[in-house]
C-alpha cells in the first residue's frame, strides 16, 4: 500500500512531502527518545541541565535538576527571584509527577529556594500529595531546606514599585506580559513559570513545574501549576502535558489532564494541545483575546507538540539530534 502511494506520487510532490516532514512543527516530534521539552526560551538551558540524567534513565532526577537550575537564577522570574503577590511577598508553587502516577506538589510556599525538590519530597516522604503555606515550609525545614531571607530580587523590587505606583490593586496576567518574543531580548524573559516534561532513555515519562505564579496576585492565590491534572499530568500509558499562562483558565478545563486524555484517544500532541486550548476559548468567549495559555505535550512514542491562545508562546526541545527553541502555533494570529 505504501509502495503504491509512493509510486503514484510524482517526484515534485514527493520532495515537497519530504521537506514538509523535515520542517513542520508536527514533524519535529518524530518519536525518538530520550526527549525533553520545556516552556519558554529559558527552557533550552533547563533542558541542557537535565539532559545527562535523562540519558542515564533518571527521568525524575533530570526534571528536578532542570527545575533547580532555573530556581537558582536569582534574576529570573521563576523561584525566589520572581514577582511577589500584591502584598509584596514571593510565594512559590511546584509539582512533580511520574508516568506511573506518582505525584507531589507544594503551593504558596515562602522563603524556600527549591520548591521542586520539596514537591518531590512530598511525593516520596509523606502520605499526602499536596502541602501548602506554612505547613509546606515546616516540612521543608524538617527535610533540611534553609529558610532564605524574605527580600525581593532587584528586578522584582523594581517591578513591584512600578505596579504599586499604578495602584492597580487588581491581579491580572495580560497578553502583553505573556507575549514573549521568539528570542529572549537583553537577557530578560518575563514569564513566571518553568514547566518541563520528558521521556528518559528507559522510555519512562516524568514532569515538573516550578513557578512564582501570577505576579501581583491576591495573597493566598494558587494557580494551575501545583494542581495535578491542571498544570501537569503524566501517564506512561498515554503521554505528558504541562502549561504556562493564566492558571485560572487552565484549572477550569483540567488542562493538562485533558491534553493527555486527548492523546490517549488518538490525537497527536499538537492536536491535543489545540483541542484543549479550543475548550478554554469556547468556555470564556471574548475574554480569551486578553489572556494567554500555552500547553506543551509529548506522547509515549516521543512525539511532541504545543499550542497557545496567543502568539509568542515559545518552548525548547532537546533530543539526541537537536536542541532548539520553537514558537508554538496559536488560536489567535
Ligand atoms: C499561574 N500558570 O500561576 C502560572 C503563571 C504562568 O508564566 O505560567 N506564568 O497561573
Amino acid at each position: 500500500m505504501v509502495l503504491f502511494v509512493l509510486l503514484a506520487m510524482n517526484r515534485k510532490s514527493f520532495i515537497q512531502l519530504a521537506l514538509l516532514s523535515a520542517f513542520s512543527p508536527i514533524a519535529h516530534g518524530r518519536g525518538q527518545t530520550p526527549v525533553i521539552i520545556s516552556t519558554w526560551d529559558e527552557g533550552q538551558k533547563v533542558n541542557r541541565a537535565a539532559w545527562p540524567l535523562l540519558c542515564h534513565g533518571k527521568g525524575l532526577d533530570a526534571i528536578e535538576e532542570g527545575g533547580r537550575w532555573i530556581e537558582n537564577q536569582i534574576n529570573c522570574c521563576v523561584g525566589l527571584g520572581g514577582n511577589p503577590d500584591r502584598e509584596g511577598i514571593v510565594t512559590l508553587d511546584a509539582a512533580v509527577m511520574t508516568g506511573d502516577l506518582q505525584i507531589g506538589s507544594v503551593a504558596a510556599v515562602e522563603r524556600i529556594k527549591h520548591p521542586i525538590t520539596l514537591a518531590r519530597q512530598v511525593m516520596e516522604y509523606t502520605p499526602h500529595v499536596l502541602l501548602v503555606g506554612q505547613g509546606a515550609q515546616l516540612f521543608a525545614i524538617e527535610k533540611g531546606h534553609t529558610l532564605e531571607p524574605q527580600e525581593l530580587s532587584p528586578d522584582a523590587a523594581k517591578q513591584y514599585q512600578a505596579w504599586l505606583k499604578e495602584k492597580r490593586y487588581n491581579p491580572q496576567i495580560n497578553v502583553e506580559k505573556l507575549q514573549m518574543p521568539l528570542k529572549t531580548q537583553g537577557g530578560h524573559f518575563n514569564h513566571d513559570t518553568m514547566a518541563i516534561i520528558a521521556i528518559d532513555s528507559n522510555n519512562r515519562m516524568s514532569g515538573g513545574v516550578t513557578t512564582s505564579g501570577m505576579g501581583f496576585k491576591m495573597r493566598g492565590r494558587v494557580g494551575d501549576s501545583p494542581i495535578i491534572g491542571a498544570g501537569l499530568y503524566v501517564d506512561d500509558q498515554a503521554g505528558a502535558a504541562t502549561s504556562s499562562g493564566m492558571g485560572e483558565e487552565v484549572i477550569r478545563v483540567c488542562g493538562s489532564h485533558t491534553v493527555v486524555e486527548f492523546m490517549r484517544h488518538g490525537k497527536s500532541p499538537q492536536q491535543a494541545c489545540k483541542a484543549t486550548v479550543e475548550r478554554i476559548v469556547r468556555a470564556i468567549g471574548s475574554r480569551a483575546k486578553d489572556l494567554q495559555v500555552g500547553f506543551i505535550a509529548i506522547n509515549n512514542k516521543g512525539r511532541y507538540g504545543a499550542f497557545a491562545i496567543q502568539p509568542g508562546f515559545t518552548y525548547a526541545v532537546k533530543t539526541t539530534s537537536s536542541d532548539q527553541i520553537f514558537e508554538s502555533d496559536s488560536w489567535f494570529t
